[in-house]
């Protein structure tokens, strides 16, 4: 009897090791820095130069290009899936309400190009979007990392996916911590990710219902400090779908430590962005980030996290595809 209990508990030792060494996001998934090095020596020269010719002339379209990495790696893994298009039997991931706002799809489509002019059906359009996610934060002077590839892309979109595991704007504090934990991500991931709002708009509707009707009372978020609220108001008038906002007033297009200065002054445009406030750690890390001038940390925890949340669900050796066209399945 004991022994038949000491065997169920080692065969439970050794699955339980099983699973947690498959979870373990360190063991980076068989994911490595230069997986096309003999394949297709040239690719990140060719992602490279490709996202340069439409980022430099146009520094705004960086921002769309690191946020469609974030959208590709929460719904399903970082497995291109965001890239599909809806089909006659399919609504996808980019036709799903928090992707309405999304683009930059051309110019994945013209790396995608380039690249399989060069090495025709071997790199995925997973790893071009998190090679141009890189690439495109680097060209507006953020921080440069070194991004592990050998993602295949997945052939399932479905827009269902993407409302529920992308995190709302309005998310508060223990829901963005329960989303990103679900995800394999930690909390200083979530607040050294949040930090790419220092580049990109938003849209009113992201953000209106803290400037009117807060709690049905005609009144605003407390949270949001109130000459900004005046300036939210003179650009968003109450149901205005089409006008955008800059995140980081004044340096929107240049990736730095603005964030974390607007959040401390209780100008994070979102409730997410406030909510950072709400959290010891996540607290002490803006304030830590706001005040540094020289030698910031967040450049260099900006490439790590990128590289923790690139590790999400990806695809390795024989699952899924290489894709020819990033919006079609083969
Ligand atoms: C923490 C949870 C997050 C929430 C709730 C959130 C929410 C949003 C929302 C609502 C917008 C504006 C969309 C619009 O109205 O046009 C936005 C924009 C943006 N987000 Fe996030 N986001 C989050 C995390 C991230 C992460 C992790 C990244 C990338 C690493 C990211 C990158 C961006 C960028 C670059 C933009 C600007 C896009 C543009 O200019 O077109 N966000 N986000
Ligand atoms: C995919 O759909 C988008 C609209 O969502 C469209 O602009 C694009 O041309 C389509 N891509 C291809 C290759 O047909
Ligand atoms: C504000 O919200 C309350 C409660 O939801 C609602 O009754 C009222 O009509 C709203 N006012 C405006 C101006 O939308
Ligand atoms: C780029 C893209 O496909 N955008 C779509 C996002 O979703 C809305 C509907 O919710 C579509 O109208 C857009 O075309």
């Amino acid at each position: 009897m004991a022994a038949l209990k000491l065997f169920s508990s080692v065969v439970f030792f050794i699955q339980l090791a099983i699973v947690v060494f498959h979870l373990d996001p360190t063991s980076a998934q068989g994911l490595r820095v230069g997986f096309y090095k003999n394949t297709c020596p040239a690719v990140e020269d060719i992602v490279r130069k490709t996202t340069a010719h439409y980022v430099l002339p146009v520094p705004s379209l960086a921002a769309p290009l690191l946020r469609m990495h974030f959208h590709d790696c929460f719904v399903r893994g970082c497995d291109g899936s965001v890239l599909l298009n809806s089909t006659a039997n399919n609504q996808a991931e980019k036709s799903a309400i928090p992707n309405q706002s999304l683009n930059g799809f051309g110019i994945i489509d013209a790396v995608k190009s380039a690249v399989e002019k060069a090495c025709p059906g071997v790199v995925s359009c997973a790893d071009i979007l998190a090679l141009v996610a890189r690439d495109a934060v680097s060209l507006v002077k953020g921080p440069y990392w070194e991004v592990p590839t050998g993602r295949r892309d997945g052939r399932v979109s479905l827009a269902s996916e993407a409302l529920t595991n992308l995190p709302p704007p309005f998310a508060t504090i223990s829901d963005l911590q329960t989303r990103f934990m679900a995800k394999g991500l930690s909390v200083k991931d979530l607040v050294v990710l949040s930090g790419a709002h220092t580049i990109g708009q938003s849209h009113c509707p992201s953000f209106t219902n803290r400037l009117y009707n807060f709690t049905g009372r005609a009144d605003s978020d407390p949270s949001l400090d109130s000459i900004y609220i005046q300036r939210l108001k003179s650009k968003c008038k109450a149901g205005d779908v089409v006008t955008s906002v800059e995140m980081d007033p004044g340096s929107y297009k240049t990736f730095d430590t603005g964030y974390y200065k607007n959040v401390a002054k209780r100008r994070g445009l979102f409730q997410s962005d406030a909510a950072l406030l709400n959290d010891a750690d996540t607290k002490a890390y803006v304030i830590q980030q706001s005040t540094s001038s020289s030698g910031s940390s967040f450049f260099k925890d900006f490439g790590v996290s990128m590289v923790n949340m690139g590790n999400i669900g990806v695809l390795t050796a024989s699952a899924g595809e290489i894709r020819k066209q990033c919006a079609f399945v083969n």
